[in-house]
């Protein structure tokens, strides 16, 4: 059994609400993009919703093991519509950039509480952030030199598709989850 203080376990709970929140945005942003008929679009946000899910059932695995109840908390409601999908993958990298900042906070306080299990368990979480900032870097990149013409959304669908399944075959090699 690892001892966690009472700041770590509620800053825990509330990554575990961050993670929540995080999966349910990308879950209505695909269904979002499944009424735009971008359906590339849709299973890039499906699997990242996927994948947010299971970031915050880590947490629950590392908080049960450590011997205390993870809490489920009430997540706010994502939007469930955008200007453009230009639009959206900017939400999108702003919604990233602040799940960073909060897995910083997290590693701050348990550098500051001495707890260096949970440094160690955090660890992952800071790799994978990196790796998903980057990934919505690249399609804000291709989105720009793409740009706004008439086929435009169609070769953006098609891009983050092709993306998508570069992600699907780095995870599948062990390069992250
Ligand atoms: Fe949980 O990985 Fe992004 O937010």
């Amino acid at each position: 059994m690892i001892d966690l203080s009472p700041k770590i376990q509620e800053a825990l709970n509330n990554q575990i609400a961050y993670e929540g929140y995080a999966s349910n945005f990308y879950l209505a942003l695909a269904y979002w993009c499944d009424d735009q008929a971008l359906q590339g679009c849709k299973k890039f946000f499906i699997r990242q919703s996927e994948e947010e899910r299971m970031h915050m059932l880590k947490i629950y695995e590392y908080m049960s093991e450590s011997g205390v109840h993870p809490k489920t908390s009430a997540i706010p409601e994502p939007p469930l519509e955008y200007e453009s999908i230009q639009t959206a993958f900017s939400k999108v990298f702003e919604q990233e950039r602040s799940v960073t900042q909060s897995i910083h906070n997290l590693l701050l306080l348990a550098q500051q509480e001495n707890d260096y299990n949970t440094q160690q368990f955090l660890q992952w979480y800071v790799d994978e952030q990196r790796e998903e900032e980057a990934v919505i870097r690249t399609i804000l990149d291709r989105i720009k030199i793409i740009g706004q013409g008439g086929a435009s959304l169609y070769y953006i669908d098609k891009e983050v598709e092709k993306i998508n399944q570069e992600v699907i075959a780095a995870e599948a090699a062990g390069g992250g989850e």
